[in-house]
């Protein structure tokens, strides 16, 4: 079985490529990615080189995507523009890679009769009151509020159509804020452990109310092989790990856990319509695939990650400087 992946060299991609060589001898792996600012090679360093492959090449090049498409049997698509702040400054990118690009790969998977599997977030749904006790599941209406989210919404749409229209094979799995290793440090939970171990003060947004249903990369990725291996094609698997937190809250764990006071923190300006909160129902997947998250305590996940951050200074040091200056030219 030849596996596509498409974004591997990024956050969840990597993890996901690395899953899936531990487990699985009998796969092969091509990733393809274009290596823009959020990829890093070095996020697949150790891999098994007689089972996997690395090209280097954006999903927007029609022949490129054919090609590879061709020589797979399965496509797991996760590359994406994946930044809201990013998507604010400038959009062209997002609507570039996320939409265009995941046209390139549904149209690829159609010529060549492939599995696809797409992979999408819980943004797409808009945001929730913090006193609402809804949560988001799969017949939630489309309501996204940045253009990350939009172009993401966009993508799922697409791939819906050549589902309905084209008899495409294809499933959608829209999942919840995602830690872990790897993670580009322009994020949330990353930016704060590397401030710390950088000796600056954390930055959290505006009043840092905002809920997010945080869930272990590892869990996503476990849940989204339960979907390639018996999903239902056309099927939409929302996933979560009822990891319902305020920023705030996240931001406290993580300074204790790295023995600072609780309020060494900086407030910084807000992002400009900022979600409130996120809320997955995960019911669907767990009742039809028998899947549940393996990380239930969100603190003993931050101690691995805050761990893994600490000891990886050579991944993540060369950018810390740009990228703390890009948010402080924001005020953030
Ligand atoms: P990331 O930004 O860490 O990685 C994205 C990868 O895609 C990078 O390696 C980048 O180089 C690559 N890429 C970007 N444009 C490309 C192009 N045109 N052609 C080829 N490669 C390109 O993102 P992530 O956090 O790992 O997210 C992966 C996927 O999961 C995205 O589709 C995102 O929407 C989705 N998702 C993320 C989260 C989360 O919490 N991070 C939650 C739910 C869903
Ligand atoms: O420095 C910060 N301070 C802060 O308070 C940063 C970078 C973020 N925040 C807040 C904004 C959000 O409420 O923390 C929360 C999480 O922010 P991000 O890590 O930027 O994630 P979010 O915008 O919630 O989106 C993430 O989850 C869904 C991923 O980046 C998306 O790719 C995914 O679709």
């Amino acid at each position: 079985m030849k596996i596509l992946v498409t974004g591997g060299a990024g956050f969840i991609g990597s993890n996901f490529v690395h899953l899936l060589l531990n487990e699985q001898p009998d796969l092969e792996v091509t990733v393809i990615d274009k290596l823009t600012y959020a990829g890093n090679k070095a996020s697949l360093d150790g891999l098994p080189n007689n089972r996997f492959k690395f090209v280097q090449g954006d999903i927007c090049d029609e022949k490129l995507i054919d090609q590879l498409v061709a020589e797979s049997d399965v496509v797991v698509h996760f590359a994406a523009e994946s930044h809201n702040d990013n998507s604010l400054r400038e959009p062209w990118p997002f609507v570039e890679t996320n939409v265009v690009g995941t046209y390139r790969i549904l149209e690829a998977v159609r010529a060549h009769d492939k599995r696809l599997h797409h992979i999408s977030t819980d943004e797409v749904f808009g945001d929730l009151e913090l006193d609402d006790p809804a949560k988001f599941n799969d017949k939630t209406a489309y309501n996204p509020s940045s253009p990350y989210s939009a172009t993401k919404a966009g993508s799922d749409l697409l791939v819906r159509a050549w589902v309905r229209s084209f008899g495409v094979k294809a499933t959608i799995s829209n999942c919840s804020n995602n830690y872990g290793p790897y993670q580009h440090i322009e994020k949330f939970i990353p930016r704060q452990i590397t401030n710390i171990l950088s000796g600056q003060k954390p930055k959290l947004y505006g009043s840092g109310q905002n809920i997010r249903d945080w869930i272990h990369v590892n869990d996503h990725n476990v849940a989204v092989l339960k979907v390639l291996e018996s999903g239902r094609i056309g099927e939409t698997y929302l996933i979560g790990a009822n990891g319902e937190k305020s920023n705030k809250e996240v931001l406290e764990t993580i300074l204790e856990l790295m023995g600072k006071p609780k309020d060494w923190f900086e407030a910084v300006n807000d992002r400009p319509g900022h979600d409130m909160r996120y809320a997955i129902d995960p019911s669907k997947i767990e009742r039809e695939l028998g899947w549940k998250p393996g990380y239930t305590d969100i603190e003993q996940g931050l101690k691995q990650t805050i761990d893994w951050y600490t000891n990886h200074k050579e991944w993540w040091q060369p950018l810390k400087d740009a990228v703390e200056a890009a948010y402080k030219k924001k005020g953030q």
